[in-house]
């Protein structure tokens, strides 16, 4: 008899497992997100009357995440993942500021290094994206940024957890500018926003520099909730509002989101993930991805490869000019990890399921690739 079942087993099985994987900012739910996943699975906040728990879990994670960040009245909600987060941002700014003034044709600036989503930002949004130089260390110049803004800029942009290279803008500085010059600043910290309040140096990123509009911070990345699950938080609710569309025949009047259809599952698995670990449980995972990137970086260097900076969070890049070869040949091998081009390198992302078994393995496998 024909079983679907067994068909979708062989084309699951086909997948390369996490296990195998050291290039993605995913990575296996914890197994308390999976049971929040099920119970939620045919949840819709697009229409929260009907699901009115769980619209009320939805605020109740928002106020997490916003206590998280310096912001218990931040306002905000779970949409699909970083690159929506980060378009709602640009766009509320956008809205915001040509409320208060003429503009003719708007711009935002951002970092050379900062996320491809913000291509698509400047294509749907209309908006020009302006790109500031990097210094040496990979970091945002905050003066080129200053020379790229004028009187038709609706927003700056900084990193908290670049994509290539994990490194993080000096968001303190870009808060300052951004005061003085009266636009508003978004903070991509899709990555890094589960990273950095958990990491023992401090590096201020988020509300608690005044400067600070909106946060980008990804629960399906290092928060371990199922996939989708992104975050975009305001520190003022006039930017939410500012997103905002009637909805005549719905149970609710308006909706500020970008998709209309939107699952409470990223809702539930990421509360459930918060809860169950804490703080506390939040730092372990975080300290275990950090040892394993030293971990790395001790064998790499014994290999003879240098990292392009010394890892700021668990993302580490080393310089080769082989990169796309050993690229190549490790996805021969079922072992994924990716390459940046400038410096080239090969990057790997440590995400949690980068065990110490991992590590050995993966290294392993390195080598019969370098020797052959
Ligand atoms: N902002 C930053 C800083 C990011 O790193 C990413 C994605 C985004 C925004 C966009 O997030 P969404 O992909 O959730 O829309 N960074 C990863 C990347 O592009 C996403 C990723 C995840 C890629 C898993 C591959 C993969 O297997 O590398």
């Amino acid at each position: 008899m024909f079983n679907v079942l067994s068909e979708l087993e062989k084309f699951r099985a086909e997948d390369i497992p996490y296990s195998r994987v050291l290039s993605s900012m995913c990575t296996t739910p914890l197994p308390i997100a999976l049971k929040a996943h099920e119970l939620f699975i045919e949840t819709n906040l697009g229409d929260p009357g009907i699901f009115a728990g769980t619209w009320k879990l939805e605020q109740k994670l928002i106020k997490m995440l916003g206590e998280l960040l310096h912001n218990p009245n931040a306002k905000g909600y779970i949409c699909s993942g970083g690159t929506e987060a980060n378009i709602q941002a640009i766009r509320a700014a956008r809205n915001v500021i040509r409320r208060e003034r003429k503009i003719d044709r708007p711009n935002i600036v951002v970092p050379e290094s900062a996320h491809f989503s913000f291509e698509k930002i400047g294509d749907i949004l209309g908006v020009e994206v302006r790109r500031a130089k990097l210094d040496e260390e990979f970091k945002v110049d905050v003066a080129s940024v200053e020379s790229l803004v004028d009187e038709n800029t609706v927003g700056i942009a900084g990193i908290a957890g670049t994509t290539e290279l994990g490194q993080i803008d000096p968001i303190d500085e870009l808060s300052k500018l951004a005061l003085q010059l009266g636009v508003p600043l978004h903070v991509d910290a899709a990555f890094g926003g589960f990273v950095i309040p958990f990491m023992n140096k401090p590096y201020p990123f988020d509300f608690e520099l005044e400067g600070v509009t909106s946060i980008t911070i990804d629960p399906h990345k290092m928060g371990m909730a199922t996939i989708p699950a992104g975050g975009i938080l305001f520190r003022d609710e006039k930017f939410l509002n500012a997103l905002i569309v009637e909805t005549p025949y719905l149970t609710s009047r308006y909706q500020y989101t970008l998709t209309g259809t939107r699952p409470g599952t990223g809702v539930a698995s990421a509360y459930a993930v918060l809860k169950h670990l804490g703080y506390k449980g939040m730092k372990q995972i975080v300290d275990e991805c950090m040892r394993m990137t030293a971990l790395l970086v001790e064998e790499m260097t014994s290999l003879g490869f240098e990292p392009v900076i010394e890892p700021v969070m668990n993302v580490v890049c080393f310089k080769t000019e082989k990169a796309e070869k050993i690229k190549e040949e490790l996805y021969r091998r079922r072992w994924v990890i990716s390459t940046i081009k400038n410096p080239r390198a090969i990057r790997l992302v440590v995400m949690p399921h980068v065990t110490e078994e991992v590590v050995k393995g993966f290294i392993s496998e390195l080598k019969s690739v370098l020797r052959s």
